[in-house]
């Protein structure tokens, strides 16, 4: 069920910061930014020129809040790979598939994630130490 790689998060304590420094080293540019209240983050989806469409993404998360998922991360791993997020047609017959499989899903039901898309998460011991994201894109952006 998972047609793509739709991005690899990674947490960062300064977005305008690590914008730069992707912009500056690798080349990439800015696909979309955000602030996800619910998630507690403050967010920016980057590619490389002239892939927009089809490209894997990167994300890069900063936290809104010490007591978010990013800023506990930063805490306690510091700035780094937070997660390995596939897309998905049916993030809902995904998570239930996998819940069947015996692993930990984070949430009952999927919440909004960038770009509306709806997302799940399965548990980083469930995965190999991996936080495994699942991505639903919406419908009216169906690249990503
Ligand atoms: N990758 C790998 N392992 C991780 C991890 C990560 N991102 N986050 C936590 N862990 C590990 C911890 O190191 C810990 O391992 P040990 O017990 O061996 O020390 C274990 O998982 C449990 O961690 P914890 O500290 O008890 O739990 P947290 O309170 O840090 O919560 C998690 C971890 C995954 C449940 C939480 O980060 C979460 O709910 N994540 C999903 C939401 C999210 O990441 N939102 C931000 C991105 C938003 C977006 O993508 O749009």
């Amino acid at each position: 069920f998972v047609t793509a790689i739709d991005h690899v998060g990674i947490a960062v304590p300064d977005l305008d910061a690590a914008i730069e420094f992707h912009r500056a080293h690798f080349g990439l540019e800015v696909a979309h930014e955000e602030v996800n209240e619910e998630q507690g983050v403050r967010e920016a989806m980057l590619r490389a020129p002239g892939t927009a469409g089809t490209e894997t993404q990167i994300q890069l998360l900063a936290p809104l809040r010490d007591d978010s998922a990013i800023g506990k991360f930063l805490a306690k791993s510091g700035p780094g790979l937070q997660q390995l997020a596939y897309r998905v047609s049916d993030v809902d017959a995904a998570s239930a598939a996998l819940r069947e499989q015996g692993l930990r899903l984070l949430y009952e039901a999927a919440k909004r994630g960038t770009s509306n898309s709806r997302v799940n998460f399965i548990h980083p011991k469930d995965a190999g130490g991996v936080l495994v994201e699942l991505v639903e894109p919406a419908k009216d952006n169906a690249a990503h």
